[in-house]
């Protein structure tokens, strides 16, 4: 929280907030450690507040620090207003438009009256989390390890005549038998001709010989995502499939390679982009290189196609170049990765060379 406090000194433009509302839970969480499924945290120069109802009482005792909790009966904006009624004169109230409603905005409006003024601050507390600290890079770590090995050990399974679905329950239940809390997006397992799908979802389909097979996976961890894809072949694979492959392979390996603090999102991106170029692959690369991981499964930064964004010590990025062949598959490598002041280190380990079962 004591983070957040330079927002409340002047900025360049002489703007300066009163307090700054937090509706996103993963937001209000990450400051406060509430991880309720209703809360409203407000944040004030020298104290913070956490607005949620009773059903929570008890975890809040056990959750909650560096705010003081308000226990609501009915309306947590409410209860907002009458805190920011206690200021005098203009209210300057920092937001971000991306996530209070319309419909919330109108019903402070008309609670705290013309004194209101909105403050946009978007991602004031998205640039926190984007950095993480030692004691959240060790939990990462460990979700990391968590897929790993889930999906080391559920290779046994991909074979011929089990379905997309199977294979995704097997994950899923995997992680959880290893601690994982869920996964931390539905998980990808995509065969043949749908490998190319860059986000299918597994379906009855069955897996069959001669056919790659695209696995998106991620588990959460004492509340961080791990990220992972791999890609695999049954049976021998053709020259073709091969060099798409390792052309993904040294895509990613080339956008590892130019990650340091310091560096722009982008440059990265384009590392990636320039190699499969380089294999006349890159107008199959349909998505971005990569995102910040952490307790949401995507988060800042971006690494994408000119993103100006410069990567910090500390962060932690994916990075998953693919090539999608409509008619033929896909694959993609993804990684976890954290950046440090030379250049990354991977959480992820999983063997990257082409396996074919
Ligand atoms: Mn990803």
């Amino acid at each position: 929280m004591d983070r957040l406090r330079s927002f409340f000194s002047a900025d360049d433009a002489g703007q300066r907030a009163d307090a700054l509302l937090v509706t996103h839970l993963p937001n209000v969480a990450y400051l406060c450690g509430f991880t309720g499924s209703s809360g409203v945290l407000l944040v004030e120069s020298s104290s913070a507040t956490l607005f949620t109802d009773s059903r929570y009482t008890f975890q809040t005792r056990e959750q909650v620090h560096d705010a003081r909790t308000s226990i609501v009966a009915g309306s947590l904006l409410k209860a907002v207003a009458e805190a920011l009624n206690r200021h005098r004169g203009t209210v300057r109230l920092g937001y971000s438009p991306a996530q209070v409603t319309v419909a919330q905005r109108a019903t402070l409006d008309t609670l705290v009256g013309k004194r209101l003024r909105w403050i946009d601050a978007t991602n004031a507390v998205e640039r926190l989390r984007s950095i993480k600290e030692h004691s959240e890079l060790a939990v990462m770590r460990d979700a990391a390890h968590l897929i790993d090995a889930v999906w080391t050990s559920v290779l046994r399974a991909v074979k011929p005549g089990v379905s997309e679905l199977d294979v995704a329950a097997e994950i899923e239940y995997g992680m959880k038998r290893r601690g994982a809390s869920g996964p931390s997006f539905e998980t990808i397992v995509a065969s043949g001709v749908r490998s190319a799908w860059a986000h299918a979802r597994p379906t009855s389909k069955l897996l069959r010989k001669n056919e790659l097979v695209v696995m998106d996976q991620g588990a959460i961890l004492r509340g961080y995502c791990s990220d992972m894809t791999r890609t695999v072949f049954l049976g021998r694979a053709s020259s073709r499939i091969r060099s798409m492959y390792h052309a993904v392979l040294s895509s990613q390996e080339a956008a590892k390679a130019v990650i340091r603090a310091g560096v722009s999102a982008g440059s990265v991106d384009a590392a990636a982009r320039d190699t499969l170029k380089k294999h006349r692959l890159d107008r199959f690369f349909t998505h971005s290189t990569g995102h910040g991981l952490g307790t949401e499964v995507h988060e800042m930064p971006r690494l994408g196609r000119g993103e100006e964004t410069i990567l910090e010590k500390g962060m932690v990025i994916t990075v998953e170049p693919g090539v999608y062949v409509e008619g033929l598959g896909g694959v993609r490598i993804e990684d976890d990765v954290v950046v440090t002041a030379s250049g990354c280190e991977s959480l992820t380990k999983a063997n990257r060379e082409l396996i074919e079962l």
